[in-house]
């Protein structure tokens, strides 16, 4: 028995999960998602996630055909019949099918809602011991007033593209700034500096998704009276921190070594980094909710 993919209340084998080539979200990108793990049976800050997915889908106007309630129980479900233990699961909200034009009023039928489970693997675990090195990318963050980075939206040839430029000069995972050329977030994940073992990380009001991980993050720094600061943050500030780490639902908290070059403290993950990444791991093992 293969993989299942919940497609609307059903579960589909991995080869016939499909939804229309006029869906709104392939055409337009016109839909949301949420990428959430769980570890352990447990799915970590599900609540937390299924209130993004509704917030996204609220700010674009898009209705989400089930309750907050509902969502949740059918993210357990479909974990529970892939019997996965620990798992990357992908909730996506299409618009639905409509025609050729942009007017969502044309999608008359329901929203699409895909719940995909499976594995993720992002970066080796060597690179969690070493460190990651990392660039500043041309590709701006997306204004807030045009596209918010809030909404995780379908539409993410903006991190695409700066992901693109990041490989394309040999790296893995790239600084992307805001409008204004401060720091903004990477492509895939949230970004923290360290200084005098105080925690900064850039305001989420400047083109920063408000990260769940990054949230854990400052959660776990201030039960460990760690000063955190949601500040804006410059490249040079990042290049003379002590310590940078990156956080994100795939990623986790990843330390990073060396920035545009330049080598980060002493060139080794931080001791504040280790500790994070050590309380972080003991969080995602004991909360959750479990299937
Ligand atoms: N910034 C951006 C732009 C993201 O896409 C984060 C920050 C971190 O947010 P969370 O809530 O996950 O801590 C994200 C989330 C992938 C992948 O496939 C990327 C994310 C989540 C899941 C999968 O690379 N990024």
């Amino acid at each position: 028995m293969g993989l299942k993919v919940y497609i609307n209340g059903k579960l589909y084998e991995k080869k016939d999960a499909k939804v229309s080539v006029f869906d709104h979200g392939l055409l337009y990108g016109d839909g949301v998602f949420e990428g959430i793990r769980s570890y352990n049976r447990r799915v970590f800050k599900l609540d937390e996630h299924v209130t993004r997915l509704f917030e996204s889908a609220k700010s674009i106007m898009l209705d989400i055909p089930l309750t907050h309630k509902q969502m949740a129980a059918a993210i357990l479900s479909t974990l529970k019949a892939n019997k996965l233990k620990d798992a990357y699961i992908r909730v996506v909200v299409t618009r639905g099918p409509g025609d050729l034009g942009l007017d969502p009023r044309k999608c008359k039928g329901n929203a699409n809602v895909i719940i995909i489970t499976d594995k993720i693997v992002l970066y080796p675990e060597k690179l969690y011991r070493e460190g990651l090195e990392i660039i500043t990318v041309p590709t701006v963050r997306n204004l807030p007033e045009a596209l918010n980075p809030q909404i995780k939206s379908l539409n993410y040839l903006n991190n695409i593209l700066a992901k693109i430029e990041a490989i394309n000069s040999g790296y893995q995972e790239a600084i992307m700034l805001d409008s204004l050329g401060y720091v903004a977030e990477c492509t895939g994940d949230n970004i923290f500096i360290v200084k005098k073992g105080e925690l900064y990380t850039p305001p989420q009001c400047m083109g920063t998704l408000r990260g769940i991980t990054r949230d854990s993050v400052l959660d776990i720094a201030k039960k460990k009276r760690i000063a955190t600061h949601e500040h804006v943050i410059t490249r040079h500030e990042v290049y003379i921190s002590d310590e940078v780490f990156l956080t994100g639902t795939a990623a986790e908290i990843i330390p990073v070594v060396k920035v545009d070059g330049r080598v980060i403290g002493k060139g080794k993950p931080g001791e504040t980094t280790l500790m994070l990444i050590k309380e972080f791991r003991k969080l995602t093992k004991t909360e959750g909710a479990q299937y």
